[in-house]
């Protein structure tokens, strides 16, 4: 390439110090420089001036300059020149209608409840700013599944619901009685949920939305595990597309901009993400002081998307035609999103004197246009020939992902509101502002219909009707619309795990390393196998899992460019386009995400995939606690594994790796089905268990399992039918010295603790008791089946009161009962109401902190020694011969009574 470069030398060059030059004289020179990169650009294309640019990058760097060539923002313009924009292919006039009924439905759904004075609230300002960009994707882009299209999965604001539904209602999939009850899902003739929950509306809604920021990492991994399932070849390559609108206040969430960078690295060009730039947040602007618009432009260029921006509407493309001297270009960049913010509530007069701020040059160019065309000049997210073309833009984008900014205006044709701070939370119009609003949007209602907002449906012959129909039936049909369709599959038969219900080598081992292989017991099953998806943030060593690299290949969509540097061992890091596990980095909101997808596959895509994450337990709910919520709503499935379990049995971490609580967090979720086991038994049990009535029985619920890194021997899984239920139902009796009833102490054991129970045990027996052990796999279940029972018999007062398995549990007993785990002493307190009056509970209130197991457990008091102190101190309380002898092995147990409070410190 030898183009000629501007021909006057740079200063920098002959002084190494930067000359001044006078402004007319730089203004020279950037326009020959102009002129130069126009010549390259003719004879080279882009890529000649992106060389270019690039070479000069070069030299300012060989130089040492603090200079950087290229800027991440490009000028306050749309991104999209008039020359380059597509078509427009619908009727514009008659969307404009449609638009405005959707808008004048939307707004009467929250007013009719406002009226009604149920006090439920409602939202009408976002949905007046995204009306617009919502139209334009529902009437041309959002395309469902068919035949040979792989569909679009579209997430919308979730304050924009009532358009949403106001335009289902249209279509005729909602009734008029579940619009009048917007935000009230209890009432007898249907109700509609305040946003999107899948949970509430599971024929509807498809992705939960309403915790700001979580939709974003949820689109990239949806995104994304579409690419996986077609790379491994469980879903046809047929296209489709993650459409996700978030708002520009939103986007200050870190799941946001914290989550852009793999959408890139994947080359996600099935993702598209709008965001909404209204400008406005709930309180005030979202940057006063500077542009939003332009500050997420940097921040997804730097991140490798592409940018497309509009921000403005058609009437401004003659004004910019004309400003050949940059003014308005300028004034536009001078200008902040404050300025912006009030522009958009000031008069077409007050308007221009602030665009033209005593500039005559920009006077003469405003003078083209009266008070009321300023006025009426719109932004870019207020013309669908500007939204269009940026669709039709991203739409078509390969390689990349696609972030498309529009400005808006939040509240948008509520006349007095539009535009105001207070707008996002105005539920309520007068009379006089309801009747002009309608008649702004063409509402051929009455003045009394209008003043009771009623809603408004044109004849199903209407045009706008059957223009409404004719364009959702070319794109496939109606969105939003969810479907859980899948094949079933059945567990493996419990046969196949025999090496770990009898454990053969009697090898120690943990329960970590026993779900480890019953994931590879799985990852081996025919009619299974494909379906299993490990998902691990950085942590597979930790667990034991890098075995799996090299057999089932870490999924990367470029596959792997290098040698690993351990390819000639047998656990080779081996990334493959094809590969089966996920390996999401430090990211554990993408992790979940990730597991969010998988376990939703089988609604999204009909394929029933079987997340296993596995995850420090700390890193789980208090992290990502919000993310697990929504698979709860999302009505996901699969295993969640928080392993590294125990406050004491991850020994020598400290404060925040060693976690007492997840268990107690599990319990507040309330389709999650959370396990503490003790045994590799137990957790075959409960994983099939998972699988039958996950994937078999296509129940929504999900799971959690605690799994432990210490090694002991597992012992084989008993014969009785009893012990299988029980480990479901969350306990059952693992050892008796002679019989239940004969027991005088009552040891409940879980997780890695269930060891220092049987030593607890060994020493009680050796004192000549007679001890039962019990397994609690979970008291979460036991507990929320013991409060349904409570329940039942509350509602029934004259019936016969249903026991609860607990109580069944402990029916024939008597003596005294200690509860010992790894975690919050709250967890086995919880069933505590059901328990006889004796029962005593050890856990581990407190932080964390960096010591031995054995010291831990002393330190929290749950050590075997600790157990037996306890169970001899009831002992002492309970009964009334032997006091003395009771007391004496009490005093040689040795307990400090005066050690500090692990709780308190
Ligand atoms: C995690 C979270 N924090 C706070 C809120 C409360 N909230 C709901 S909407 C909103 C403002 C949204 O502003 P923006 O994203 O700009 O959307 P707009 O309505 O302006 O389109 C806030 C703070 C929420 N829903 N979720
Ligand atoms: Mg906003």
């Amino acid at each position: 390439m030898s183009k000629p470069g501007p021909e006057n030398s740079d200063p920098v060059m002959q002084t190494g110090e930067p000359a001044g030059a006078a402004p007319a004289d730089i203004e020279l020179d950037k326009q020959e420089w102009r002129e130069a990169l126009e010549d390259i650009l003719a004879c080279y294309g882009t890529q000649g001036v992106q060389e270019i640019l690039a070479s000069l990058g070069n030299w300012c760097a060989e130089q040492q300059l603090p200079v950087r060539v290229g800027n991440v923002n490009t000028p306050y313009l749309n991104s999209i020149p008039v020359s380059q924009q597509a078509d427009y292919p619908g009727d514009l006039e008659l969307e404009q209608r449609l638009e405005n009924i959707l808008r004048w439905n939307a707004m009467a759904m929250v007013l009719q409840g406002q009226d009604a004075g149920t006090g439920v609230g409602g939202h009408i300002a976002t949905y007046a700013s995204a009306a617009t960009l919502m139209e334009v994707g529902f009437n041309h882009f959002f395309r469902n599944q068919s035949e040979s299209y792989g569909g679009d999965l579209v997430m919308l604001q979730p304050h924009t619901s009532p358009g949403i539904y106001a335009r289902s209602w249209l279509e005729g999939r909602l009734s008029t009685a579940q619009l009048k009850n917007f935000r009230r899902e209890l009432q007898p003739e249907g109700g509609l949920t305040s946003y999107p929950h899948p949970r509430s509306m599971p024929d509807y809604w498809q992705v939960p939305n309403a915790s700001m920021g979580l939709s974003t990492p949820t689109a990239i991994y949806q995104a994304r595990f579409a690419k996986y399932l077609e790379n491994r070849g469980l879903k046809p390559r047929r296209g489709g597309k993650v459409w996700c609108f978030i708002g520009d206040g939103e986007a200050d969430e870190p799941e946001v901009l914290g989550t852009i960078n793999i959408a890139s690295r994947e080359k996600l060009d099935n993702l598209v993400l709008v965001i909404n730039c209204n400008l406005q947040r709930l309180d005030g602007p979202v940057r006063g002081n500077s542009k939003i618009i332009q500050e997420l432009e940097a921040s997804f260029t730097g991140a490798g998307w592409d940018v497309i921006k509009v921000i403005w509407g058609g009437g401004w493309d003659r004004l910019l035609a004309a400003d050949s001297q940059g003014m308005l270009r300028q004034r536009m960049e001078e200008c902040v999103d404050g300025d912006y913010q009030r522009y958009s509530v000031l008069p077409g007069d007050l308007q221009r004197e602030h665009w033209v701020d005593g500039n005559p040059e920009l006077e003469q160019m405003m003078n083209a246009l009266s008070d009321e065309e300023v006025k009426q000049i719109k932004r870019g997210g207020q013309d669908p020939e500007k939204i269009y073309a940026a669709y039709s833009r991203a739409a078509a984008n390969i390689e990349k992902p696609t972030v498309i900014l529009i400005k808006t205006v939040k509240g948008d044709g509520l006349v007095d509101a539009a535009g105001s701070n207070t707008v996002h939370q105005k539920k309520n119009f007068d009379t006089v502002q309801r009747i002009a609003i309608a008649r702004n949007f063409g509402i051929p209602l009455s003045d009394a219909e209008i003043e009771r907002a009623a809603f408004y449906r044109p004849d199903p012959d209407s045009e706008e009707i059957r223009y409404l129909h004719a364009r959702r039936e070319a794109l496939g049909g109606a969105i939003p619309e969810r479907n859980s369709n899948c094949i079933s599959l059945a567990p493996p038969p419990l046969e196949r795990f025999a090496s770990l219900l009898r454990n053969p080598s009697n090898r120690p081992q943990s329960t970590t390393m026993a779900l480890v292989r019953i994931l590879s017991i799985l990852m081996r099953e025919d009619g299974l196998k494909q379906y299993i998806v490990p998902i691990v943030p950085d942590e597979a060593r930790t667990f034991g899992l890098e075995a799996l690299f090299k057999i089932a290949g870490i999924f990367s969509l470029q596959g792997q460019h290098y040698t690993p540097v351990d390819a000639d061992t047998l656990v080779a890091y081996r990334e493959a386009e094809d590969g089966q596990i996920l390996q999401e980095g430090i990211c554990e909101t993408g992790a979940l995400a990730s597991f969010l997808a998988a376990g939703t596959a089988y609604s999204i895509h009909g394929l029933p995939m079987i997340p296993f994450y596995f995850f420090y337990s700390i890193f789980g709910f208090q992290r990502v606690g919000d993310m697990i919520w929504t698979c709860g709503d999302m009505l996901c499935r699969g295993f969640l594994i928080g392993g590294t379990a125990g406050r004491t049995t991850l020994n020598g971490e400290g404060i925040q790796h060693q976690d007492g609580h997840s268990q107690v967090i599990a319990n507040t979720y309330p389709n999650l089905k959370s396990y503490d086991a003790a045994f590799a038994y137990e957790l075959v049990v409960i994983v099939r268990e998972g699988i039958r009535r996950m994937y078999q029985q296509q129940e929504n619920i999900f799971y959690y399992l605690t799994a432990y890194n210490e090694n002991y021997v597992m012992p084989v899984m008993p014969e009785s039918e009893a012990v299988a239920e029980g480990i479901i139902r969350g306990g059952y009796c693992y050892s008796s010295s002679e019989t239940i009833e004969s027991s005088q102490i009552h040891l409940l054991g879980s997780g890695s603790i269930m060891q220092q129970v049987l030593a607890a045990r060994d020493q009680l027996e050796a004192l000549d008791y007679r001890v039962s052990v019990w397994s609690i796999t979970s008291y979460n279940e036991l507990y929320r089946e013991a409060e349904s029972c409570e329940r039942q018999a509350r509602l029934h007062p004259t019936a016969a009161a249903p026991q609860a398995y607990i109580k069944a549990m402990f029916a024939d007993t008597s003596g005294v009962y200690i509860a010992a785990s790894d975690y919050m002493k709250t967890l086995a307190r919880s069933i505590a109401p059901w328990m006889p009056a004796s029962y005593q509970v050890l856990g581990t209130d407190g932080y964390g902190l960096s010591e031995s197991r054995e010291e831990l457990r002393d330190y929290f008091e749950i050590s075997a020694e600790h157990i037996c102190h306890t169970a001899l101190v009831q002992l002492l309380r309970t009964q009334t011969k032997g006091k003395r002898r009771i007391q004496s092995q009490i005093d040689a147990l040795g307990i400090n009574p005066d050690k500090p409070d692990p709780a308190l410190r």
